[in-house]
Order: structure tokens, then C-alpha cells, then sequence
């Protein structure tokens, strides 16, 4: 079981996460309707949102520290804030402000925090490779740090993520490969591409093992993620988790999700993990007043990276050239 300490976190980096994505797909809007127009409003381009998914970033980044490194995917914005990078510098990047984490170069698939070494990329299982080169390095090195790398379900059919599953159980090294099942692939559900139903027992073709966390559950993945981070920094190789989560958005935002069946969603939110998980903590010795103030807390640093964002300046045309190859 979590400490107290360790579930308001949890909770508290959940309430942010999806707070921000609500936020976000409020923002991302503006100027885009009545006609959807993907190039108008301050967020142009796509934009890839997690609500629902929060549970998979939570209860595996609780475990980590700013030196394990975390590759996350193209929806990457829960993964990023339990990794800890800066809210206001991720927002200013994804409203393509000179003074985001790329200086608005890079948007919100391609988030690059050094300082906690978190990056995510629009290239599908593209994080794998970097996953075990940082868990690679940091064996070379001597430190128990530890990587994870996050995909979804689609991308990892990829043969990328496989031969990185076997390297890295070759050469036992610290990573965590977490699938985010979220049942669909774009409009492909995961039944139309993927051989097995559960990714986990693909663990068994490469000797490490494989946890299949079901329906969205955040204390069952704490333990699962506690057990395979110990082993990474024991130095005993990687594992492979497979969460079965929730999207709750489309797979871009302006979706018109016509292949989805009607009715999913509302299934979906009647499960909501983040009310699921609050009825567990109170339930656990937190009260109802700090789970408030941790909601608070929350909204708060996601208004004020917002605010920051939006009131940041636009990169100066001079510079559109520096820092690219040209
Ligand atoms: C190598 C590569 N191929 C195709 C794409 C186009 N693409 C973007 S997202 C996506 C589906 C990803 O599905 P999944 O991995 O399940 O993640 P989810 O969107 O469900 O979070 C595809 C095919 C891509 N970005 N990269």
C-alpha cells in the first residue's frame, strides 16, 4: 500500500493532469469554430490529449526520480507532468512561445526537459531506442537510475519496441516498457491490430516479465511499478506492463470519432479513475479537506502555467533559422 504522502501525490498529479487536458481542449478551440480549421487559434496543429490515461502516468512516475529518464509518447502531457518538468516552460512550448521548453520549436509532441530528463516524440515507439540507451548509460555509469518508455497500443506492434524489449532484456538493462492500452489506434481498434489480446504475455519471448494491469487500476499498476522499478535498480533487467486505460477525447482533437461505438465514453467516465481513486485514498486515511486542497493545488498550477503561457512572447522571426539544419 502507498504512503499517505505517496497517494496525495498521486491524486494530486491526476487532478493536475486532467485539469490541464480540460484546459488545454478549451484553449485549443478558440478560433477553430464554428468551422473546424486545424491551422487557426494560438494552437495550431494537432493536439493529442490524455484524459482518462492519467492512472498510467501517476502510478509509475510516484516510483521514479529526476535522474531515471521517462520517453513518452504523442500524448504525453500526463506522462510529463508526473515526470515533473515545468509547467509553464511545457505550456509556453505548446503555445509556441520563445520561452517554452524547444523555444517553440518543438509543440506538444515533442516536449524535451533535461532537467528531468523527459522527452516524448510524435514518431510512434520512436522513445524505445532512447529508453534503453539512457538505462544503458546509467549501468555504464554505476547509478541505479532507471528508464521508462511509455507507448501506446498501436505503436507497440512496432519493431522498434521489440527489439528494444530484447536488448534490453539481452543486457538487463533498467527499463520499464509501459503499453497505454487504451483499445484504439487512431480509429483501429486494438482487436484489428494486435495478435494477442494482452501485450504482456509477449514478455514471456524475451525472459523478463510481463504484468497486465486491468480496467485503469491505479494502486494495482503502484505495485506493479514499485516491483518492476526495484528490480531495474537491482540491476535484474527490464519489464514489460501493459495497462488497460482510457481515452476519453478523440485521438486528435476535431475527431469526429465516427468509428466509435456510441455510448463508450459515458461507460468510461462512469468509471473515472481519479473519482475511484479519491473514494480509495479517503477511504485510506486521507481526509476529504486534503484531497480538496490538493485539487486546488492543482487547478492553480495549471491556471497560472496558462497565464504565463499565453502571455508569453512568439519567438522573433529573426531566429527561425537558429537551431535547425538549413
Ligand atoms: C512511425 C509512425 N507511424 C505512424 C504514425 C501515425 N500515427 C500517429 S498516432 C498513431 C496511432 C497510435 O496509436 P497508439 O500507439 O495506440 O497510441 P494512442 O494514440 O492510442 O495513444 C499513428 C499510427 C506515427 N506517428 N509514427
Amino acid at each position: 500500500m502507498p504512503t499517505k504522502s505517496q497517494l496525495l501525490w498521486m491524486y494530486e498529479i491526476m487532478e493536475k493532469a486532467r485539469c490541464y487536458e480540460d484546459t488545454m481542449a478549451a484553449a485549443y478551440m478558440e478560433g477553430k469554430s464554428p468551422k473546424f480549421d486545424i491551422g487557426a487559434g494560438p494552437l495550431p496543429g494537432e493536439m493529442h490529449l490524455s484524459a482518462g490515461q492519467e492512472p498510467c502516468a501517476a502510478a509509475v512516475c510516484v516510483h521514479l526520480r529526476a535522474d531515471d529518464t521517462v520517453t513518452a509518447t504523442h500524448r504525453p502531457h500526463h506522462a510529463a507532468i508526473a515526470k515533473g518538468v515545468d509547467l509553464k516552460k511545457m505550456t509556453a512550448e505548446i503555445f509556441g512561445k520563445a520561452s517554452g521548453l524547444g523555444g517553440g520549436r518543438g509543440g506538444h509532441m515533442h516536449l524535451l526537459d533535461p532537467a528531468v530528463n523527459f522527452v516524448c516524440s510524435g514518431i510512434i515507439a520512436e522513445g524505445a531506442g532512447p529508453a534503453v540507451g539512457a538505462a544503458l548509460a546509467a549501468k555504464l555509469k554505476g547509478s541505479d537510475a532507471v528508464a521508462v518508455s511509455y507507448v501506446g497500443d498501436g505503436a507497440a506492434n512496432q519493431g522498434a519496441f521489440h527489439e528494444s524489449l530484447n536488448l534490453a532484456a539481452l543486457w538487463k538493462l533498467p527499463v520499464l516498457f509501459v503499453i497505454e492500452d487504451n483499445g484504439w489506434g487512431i480509429s483501429v481498434p486494438k482487436s484489428a491490430s494486435t495478435a494477442v489480446v494482452d501485450n504482456s504475455v509477449r514478455a514471456a519471448a524475451y525472459g523478463i516479465p510481463g504484468f497486465h494491469v486491468a480496467d485503469n487500476n491505479t494502486l494495482i499498476l503502484f505495485d506493479v511499478a514499485k516491483q518492476a522499478v526495484s528490480r531495474a535498480r537491482r540491476g535484474d533487467g527490464p519489464t514489460l506492463i501493459e495497462v488497460e486505460t482510457y481515452r476519453y477525447y478523440g485521438h486528435f482533437q476535431g475527431d469526429p470519432e465516427l468509428y466509435r461505438p456510441k455510448g463508450e465514453v459515458a461507460a468510461l467516465k462512469a468509471k473515472d479513475p481519479i473519482a475511484r481513486f479519491r473514494r480509495q485514498i479517503i477511504g485510506e486515511g486521507v481526509t476529504e479537506a486534503e484531497a480538496n486542497e490538493a485539487a486546488s493545488k492543482a487547478k492553480r498550477e495549471v491556471d497560472e502555467a496558462f497565464t504565463f503561457a499565453r502571455a508569453a512572447a512568439y519567438p522573433a522571426p529573426s531566429d527561425a533559422l537558429t537551431q535547425v539544419f538549413a
